[in-house]
């Protein structure tokens, strides 16, 4: 790998060049996924101002090609910017944008753009009508928060609706606008949620999931017995979170599931407990699922990104149910991920004393897909979990004893002096047991100025009933993605090891608890190059 390309990641969505921040508008259409992105063509860095919708396409979610510009900041009404929105496929086929504009006052505005040619097989050309903004801003509307449109969906009485973000007299509030035609909309009195904790909230998502099963609902769906729905928010340079509850389609009003949590969405259940913004999810017809997308943001230096002339990845597509529980997602990558996988190793019944380290060798580990499932023996060797640790679960991953840490050393050079861990600890906790799940980045690079913190969250798992507890890890060279308790809680977040410019990289399993853990089964594969956004590539479409 050349230094230009070093941190470039194999197989994770990234332009060729160039500054991406948020998906924007997924949606599959005729046999193809299209697929747009905050950026800015004019160079690595955000741009205020600048702000375009790219675009690419792909037959499998895996190999994309790039096709220029959908959305350019060229009319009065998104002058300063074309920011995060969302596609529509209305039933007759012909998808639809709605996208916040930065008009020329700087004032965010909500539009509406068409394809100019809806018999393009690529929808290449996207048409902003003159009758835009379609919706302005509010006179209620506070800080000039007002953005990021979701996905609409049709309600029983056969009129669209959206959900925005928008800063109501101070108060963070998610907003539904009702529609026959996509042009004239009226707001609803109501908001879906609103707190006054967090006036800045951004990329409203708003979606049904069955309560049983993992196929995915169409965001139209019926709102029937048996479906729930989910709100996810994103906090303004923080992170993503969610609440499962139960939508009225009358009213449009929401109803949390968790309403013990609060209406504080930093009580909410994570989407990734690690560095990831953003997200947004989609409805795949072809396979009856819903698939998410979300940004993950360089974490070096501002200087690198310039260096390296990009910025920004997106987490590989993850299709995402709800679980039995009825509150908390489930996530897993998308099962095309598959095609990418080349050599594997694989180890059965393994066991990791004490202090072990075991090198799991034979396979190139920088680019590679690992699932590994734990059996814990001894449960009566777990600690007791002191309530007010929850205050801080970042520290309690850098202690050990007990039942863990185990779990994987990533991207690590031959002396180990560079290292991410991805690990499991168990706490006992009043009759039950507590899991948490732990990244600590904080050996994960010998370079300076990169962000190396500790990531951790709990997993919600009944590990005494399962007596095991799983783990998946996607590496790729600048990326680590993990999906702990069979994708009930993850965590992901971009990696700057040295060594990996100029060498291999090494993966082991290990156990710093004081009882041994056995590997009842581990499988890792080398995962090949996806073709993804390479300019000079004729499209690979299925
Ligand atoms: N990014 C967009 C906004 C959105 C923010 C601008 C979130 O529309 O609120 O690039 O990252």
């Amino acid at each position: 790998a050349s230094r230009h390309d070093h941190g470039r990641t194999a197989y994770h969505f990234q332009p060729a060049k160039n500054w991406m921040n948020d998906p924007n508008g997924p949606f599959y259409h005729n046999g193809i996924y299209h697929f747009f992105y905050q950026y800015n063509p004019h160079g690595p860095t955000f741009g205020t101002g600048k702000l375009s919708w790219g675009h690419s396409v792909s037959g499998d979610l895996v190999n994309w090609a790039f096709l220029g510009a959908a959305l350019e900041p060229t009319s009065p009404f998104d002058a300063d910017g074309c920011w995060s929105g969302s596609a529509t496929v209305l039933p007759d086929g012909r998808p639809v944008i709605l996208y916040t504009g930065r008009d020329t006052d700087t004032v965010q505005v909500q539009n509406v753009a068409f394809p100019k040619d809806p018999t393009d097989p690529l929808l290449r050309e996207w048409h902003k009508p003159s009758c835009n903004p379609v919706i302005p801003q509010p006179a209620d509307v506070t800080g000039n928060n007002f953005r990021d449109p979701s996905t609409a969906w049709l309600g029983g009485d056969g009129l669209w609706r959206f959900s925005v973000a928008a800063e109501v007299a101070g108060v963070g509030s998610t907003l539904v606008y009702r529609s026959a035609d996509f042009l004239r909309w009226e707001r609803n009195a109501t908001p879906l949620h609103a707190s006054p904790d967090v006036p800045a909230l951004e990329c409203a998502d708003f979606f049904p999931v069955a309560e049983r099963g993992t196929e995915g609902l169409d965001t139209s769906a019926a709102n029937v017995a048996g479906v729930r729905h989910v709100l996810k928010l994103s906090n303004m340079a923080d992170e993503d979170y969610y609440m499962v509850g139960w939508y009225d389609d009358a009213a449009d009003t929401f109803v949390p599931a968790e309403g013990e949590r609060g209406s504080d969405v930093r009580k909410w259940r994570r989407i990734d407990h690690g560095h990831l913004f953003g997200a947004k999810s989609f409805f795949d017809a072809s396979k009856k699922r819903r698939v998410l997308w979300a940004w993950v943001d360089e974490t070096d230096g501002h200087s690198d990104d310039v260096a390296k002339g990009w910025a920004g990845i997106q987490a590989f597509p993850r299709a995402l149910w709800l679980d039995t529980d009825g509150k908390q997602l489930v996530q897993w990558p998308v099962e095309e991920i598959e095609t990418l996988r080349r050599r594997r190793v694989a180890l059965l019944g393994a066991e990791v004393g004490s202090g072990g380290l075991h090198e799991i060798a034979g396979i190139e580990t920088q680019q590679a897909d690992v699932e590994v499932i734990f059996e814990i023996p001894k449960l009566e060797a777990a600690e007791k979990f002191d309530p007010k640790w929850l205050q801080d679960p970042g520290k309690l991953c850098s202690e050990s004893g007990g039942v863990g840490p185990f779990g994987l050393i990533a991207m690590a050079s031959g002396d180990l002096q560079e290292q991410t861990a991805i690990f499991f600890r168990v706490f006992k906790h009043d009759d039950m047991y507590k899991v948490l799940m732990c990244m600590d980045l904080t050996r994960s690079s010998t370079k300076e100025g990169v962000y190396k913190p500790v990531h951790a969250g709990f997993v919600d798992v009944n590990v005494e009933k399962d007596r095991s507890l799983s783990l998946r890890t996607l590496i790729d060279h600048s990326v680590i993605e993990s999906f702990g308790g069979g994708g009930r809680t993850c965590i992901t977040a971009r990696v700057y090891p040295e060594h990996a410019a100029t060498g291999s990289s090494h993966l082991y399993l290990f156990n710093n608890g004081s009882g041994s853990v056995k590997v009842s089964k581990l499988e890792a594969w080398e995962l090949g190059t996806a073709s993804v956004n390479l300019e000079d590539v004729s499209l690979p479409l299925a």
